[in-house]
């Protein structure tokens, strides 16, 4: 039996399993996300993170998501394991290099916040990746009968973006799967549905791909401010309202970047045996 401890963290409700695999390796992590990730037969969260070291950066950041795939990249557990790497003492900068599968992402620590410079947003389709050539920007995609207008963006992760009137009427259960795992989407798909409530504030639902809906999705608000922009809806700058709470995002003019920030905190710390 392996003892393996963890932290338990969440960014606006989005929550996760930190495991400082600094010292050890746990190789056989990979085969317990899904088991971990169960609200009932394990810890439950929506993401595990594993922080290892890197060659290329500061540490390395592992992603899984609670059906047990791993991913690219994660805006809101970014942020979280920043503030772990801190709390912890395992890092004395406040400026940090995180190596992902999505490249090198930098959060910086600034008044118990995070702020993160996410990179370039990606808007052709084979890269994002969407089996449709050129920038996806108010698509129709018809999808059971239900007219959608699909904006596509990757923030390393792909995200598809839809615009409506009230995202609290959209039946995110049935759309968002179907969203999901449409072969549109050959690694599937995010799906945020946004509401306009002014050009500087976006409310935002997210059905995640590997976790369902969720309470906040960081990546998932930084493609919705971009489709928001790339459609005329909202200004560079905005705040995202989410369900589990607000975030602000910035797709600057000068370097083309999008920088994210918001909070990452811990909750409770414990030990797991596989
Ligand atoms: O790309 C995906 O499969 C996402 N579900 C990964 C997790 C994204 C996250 N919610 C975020 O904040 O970006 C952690």
């Amino acid at each position: 039996m392996t003892k393996i401890h963890f932290t338990k963290m969440q960014g606006l409700g989005n929550d996760f399993v930190v495991i400082n695999a600094l010292n050890e390796s746990y190789p056989e992590l990979p085969t317990y996300a899904k088991k971990i990730g169960d609200r009932r037969f394990g810890i439950g969260c929506d993401q595990l993170l594993v922080i290892r070291p890197s060659e290329s950066a500061d540490f390395k950041m592992q992603i899984y998501n609670n059906d047990g795939s791993e991913v690219e990249m994660c805006g809101n557990g970014i942020r979280c394991v920043a503030q772990y790497l801190v709390n912890h003492g395992l890092t004395s900068k406040h400026e940090l290099a995180i190596e992902t599968l999505a490249g090198i992402i930098r959060p910086r620590l600034i008044d118990g916040q995070v702020e993160v410079d996410m990179g370039e947003p990606i808007l052709e389709g084979p890269k994002i990746p969407v089996k449709l050539d050129g920038k996806i920007i108010q698509q129709p995609l018809q999808v059971e009968g239900e007219n959608f207008e699909i904006t596509c963006v990757s923030m390393g992760n792909p995200h598809c973006v839809i615009f409506r009137n009230n995202v609290d009427q959209v039946p995110l259960e049935k759309y968002g799967p179907l969203l999901e795992h449409h072969p549109l989407f050959p690694k599937r798909v995010n799906v945020e549905f946004i509401e306009v409530l002014s050009p500087a504030h976006l409310k935002m639902r997210v059905w995640e791909r590997g976790a369902g809906e969720t309470l906040a999705c960081g990546t998932g608000a930084c493609a919705s401010l971009v489709a928001a922009v790339l459609n005329g809806h909202s200004d560079r700058e905005a705040t995202l309202q989410l369900k589990g709470g607000k975030l602000q995002i910035r797709w600057s003019e000068k370097d083309n970047r999008v920088y994210m920030t918001g909070p990452g905190e811990e909750v409770f710390s414990g030990v797991i045996e596989f």
